[in-house]
């Protein structure tokens, strides 16, 4: 099982499990997190959601580079917008509250994962960042868009352009995680905290949350959508995902 779930007194529990590849999204867990958040969003026994990634390691270390590496330009445009739509934009207008309980690696499109859920719990072993340009890509799921939603432009534009991850405590410091506690109590964290939410009307958590993100435009998406693709038919690209297949640094030849 790809999606493991579990429905506990209105709180969802979706774990991604794919611990071998540290719960790399290929299409398949694409395609099997959108069925579960879409069942959940017209549930009326799911209240809320908490989403988390399997074992010890990672939430998610990025979208599945193997996957992607063969990849031109159309397909790199039609993925991701189509993985925008099919997940990422299902999970942040989810109509019920998602909290992801980030506990590990939190990379590309992992973190892109995380911030299109509407509030992050981290472990204090989490590092989180968006490493796209070392692989000659960008952010291509949300992350240019909502990464400076969350910590503002400069902050977004300096862990953007050097593809560094911060570890969680400067995450808590910038805004980009809501808090972080030890890995042990992180999920017990998570819960509790959709447990406090859970208190409140559903009626009036879904109008709460309609009303934030209609105060975000989506024009910045479109544009990402193309850039993202446009990188597909880089030597820079080539160069970056094979680089790490083969586990050796990259020889980015800038065209
Ligand atoms: N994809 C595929 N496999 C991955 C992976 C990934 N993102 N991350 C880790 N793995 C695999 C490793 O290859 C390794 O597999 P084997 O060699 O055992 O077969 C296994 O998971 C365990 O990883 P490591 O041996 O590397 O574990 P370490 O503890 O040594 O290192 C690490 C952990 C997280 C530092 C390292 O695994 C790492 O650097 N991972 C890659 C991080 C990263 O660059 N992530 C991708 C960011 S780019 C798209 C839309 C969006 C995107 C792409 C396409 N479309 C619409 C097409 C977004 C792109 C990204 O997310």
């Amino acid at each position: 099982m790809l999606i493991l779930s579990e429905l506990h007194e209105g709180l969802l529990v979706l774990t991604i499990n794919r611990p071998e590849a540290l719960n790399a999204l290929n299409g398949d867990v694409i395609r099997a997190l959108s069925e579960a958040i879409q069942a959940a969003s017209t549930n009326d026994d799911v209240r809320a959601l908490v989403l988390t990634g399997s074992g010890e390691k990672a939430f998610v270390a990025g979208a599945d580079i193997k996957e992607f590496a063969e990849f031109n330009a159309e397909q790199g445009r039609a993925l991701s917008a189509q993985g925008q739509t099919a997940l990422f934009d299902l999970v942040e207008q989810c109509p019920k509250p998602v909290i992801a309980a980030v506990n590990g690696y939190a990379l590309g499109g992992g973190l892109e994962l995380a911030m299109a859920a509407h509030i992050r719990v981290a472990s204090e072993n989490a590092l989180l960042g968006l490493p796209e340009v070392s692989l000659g890509v960008i952010p291509g799921y949300g992350g240019t868009q909502r990464l400076p939603q969350l910590v503002g432009k400069g902050k977004a534009m300096e862990m953007i352009l050097t593809a560094r991850a911060i570890p969680a405590s400067d995450a808590l410091a910038c805004g980009l995680v809501n808090a972080v506690v030890p890995q042990a109590e992180l999920l017990n964290a998570a819960k509790q905290l959709a447990g406090q939410i859970m208190k409140n009307a559903p009626t009036a958590l879904s109008a709460a949350l309609k009303s934030v993100l209609a105060g975000y435009s989506r024009d910045g998406f479109g544009a990402e959508i193309e850039h993202f693709g446009a990188c597909f038919e880089t030597e820079d690209f080539r160069e970056g995902t094979q680089a790490f297949i083969a586990k050796r640094k990259p020889q980015f030849p800038g065209k």
